[in-house]
């Protein structure tokens, strides 16, 4: 009954003409790793910095959906400054869950080796608060250790792997924070992953591909999965697939083919979710974005019979919406399925909250359900050092049936914050997206916007 309530929806031409990659448009996101935990996926990014010239990265991100499309900001949990011993290059992690803890694995520059370094963060929920597990690194002292990732076997034996341009591989503890035994190095052969790594390449040798970084280790069913990046820049996303979690691995080709996505890296993470399975991935699509300037996407995939995955294209469209949201509950201004122009900023006080708005921004929500009794009221709060502005709230398109106008006043501050009303024009049901858009003085800062509601 739901499927079919989503595929009338999704017929609308609203829907239909939906672009919804890159996820996140209010921050550069990078080497996505999804987690699905109860009712939401959950994605953990790296950031790029504004203007970037090389990955200087000083944090990582959370972000969450219940339905694929309409995507939570959670800020930065975690950070350089959450490590003692880390100084710079907050690149690749992955979560994972385990009794009921969370389990961040990252990566980044070491002021006690001078090298790259692999540690992990903790936290009692999968938005945090995080901390160093264990005021040290897991593995330290060697430019190879980028980029870990983590499984949790059937039988309870985790495992975590990592490493450009080689995999290096071992078993975590029970307590997923210290290492069981030795940690291995893999074999970069042919059959394993279709070449040896780039710098003993062979002149003249023809390859099939090599293993360069970004390894994603998973488990379907009764088979290992290996994914990563490949070829050398630009990078395309290949794997390989075992029947343990140690190998031998066998090269399966490619998944994601290189093509214009304005990134010479990609980095991929894959997760199922509600019955569908996920393809995250990184490219330089966001306005200004690039090489330094990444953002997270995502395609819907079915894998092929015997398990093996279909060739992936990356697309500006993304996925369509598994579920609905109910506008009747309080939603978070920083959740939303694209927005132009605004940023985010968090504070302890607030969380996250939507900032930097000015005239001809504007914030979608997807896939609101308002039931069958309309509300008469809108709800948000507001915050305005400033003169305010409007909100103007349109219905399934830009130029869409105006809903109705908030009016946001100068509260004594931008994190002053007002709860405001405003009158709906008219009665609304069913199943709507929303577009609001900001209105007022030509450059100045209107107002920032932390939650809203219908009444
Ligand atoms: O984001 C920094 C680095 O770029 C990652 O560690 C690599 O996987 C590549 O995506």
């Amino acid at each position: 009954m739901k499927r079919t309530l989503l595929s009338i929806f999704m017929t609308t031409a609203a829907a239909a003409s939906f672009a919804q990659n890159p996820i996140v448009q209010t921050n550069y996101t990078t080497d996505p790793a999804p987690m699905a935990d109860g009712d939401r996926m959950y994605v953990y990014t790296g950031h790029d910095e504004d203007n970037a010239n090389f990955f200087w990265m000083n944090d990582w991100r959370v972000y969450s959906s219940a339905d694929m499309v309409n995507w939570t900001d959670h800020g930065s949990p975690l950070s350089l400054a959450s490590f003692s011993w880390a100084d710079g290059r907050a690149w690749a992690a992955q979560t994972i869950k385990r009794n009921g803890k969370y389990y961040w694995y990252v990566c980044a520059h070491s002021k006690l080796s001078g090298a790259m370094a692999i540690g992990v963060a903790v936290g009692d929920s999968p938005t945090g608060p995080f901390k160093d597990a264990i005021g040290k690194p897991l593995a330290d002292g060697n430019w190879d250790y980028i980029d870990p990732t983590v499984m949790l076997d059937d039988d309870g034996q985790a495992y975590l792997c990592w490493g450009n341009p080689r995999i290096y591989f071992c078993k975590l503890n029970k307590d997923m924070v210290s290492i069981d035994g030795q940690v291995e190095k893999i074999p970069m052969t042919a059959e394993g992953f279709g070449g040896p790594v780039l710098s003993e390449r062979q002149k003249g040798v023809k390859y099939k591909d090599s293993y360069v970084e970004g390894p994603w280790l998973m488990k379907r069913n009764k088979n290992y999965y290996l994914l990563y990046a490949a070829g050398g820049v630009p990078e395309h996303i290949a794997y390989s697939m075992a029947k343990k979690p140690f190998g031998p691995w066998k090269y399966m080709g490619e998944v994601m083919p290189l093509s214009n996505t304005g990134s010479f890296t990609n980095h991929c993470g894959v997760a199922d979710f509600k019955g569908h399975s996920y393809f995250f991935y990184h490219t330089g699509k966001l306005p200004k974005g690039g090489g330094f300037g990444r953002s997270v996407a995502v395609e819907e995939f079915k894998y092929n019979k015997d398990g093996s995955f279909p060739i992936i294209q990356p697309t500006s469209a993304g996925v369509e919406p598994i579920g609905t949201m109910n506008p009747k509950n309080r939603v978070e201004a920083e959740t939303m399925a694209f927005s132009k122009g605004v940023r985010v900023e968090q504070n302890e006080e607030t969380g996250v909250y939507v900032s930097d708005i000015h005239n001809g921004d504007s914030i979608v929500v997807r896939v609101l359900d308002f039931g069958t009794t309309s509300p008469k009221t809108f709800t948000a709060s507001v915050a305005s050092a400033l003169q305010g502005g409007k909100m103007e709230i349109h219905v399934d398109k830009p130029d869409g049936k105006l809903l109705c106008t908030l009016t946001a006043p100068y509260t004594g501050g931008w994190e002053k914050w007002q709860t405001v009303d405003a009158n709906l024009n008219e009665e609304i049901t069913g199943v709507h997206d929303l577009y609001f858009l900001f209105k007022g003085n030509q450059g100045a800062k209107l107002f920032n916007f932390d939650w809203w509601q219908f009444k």
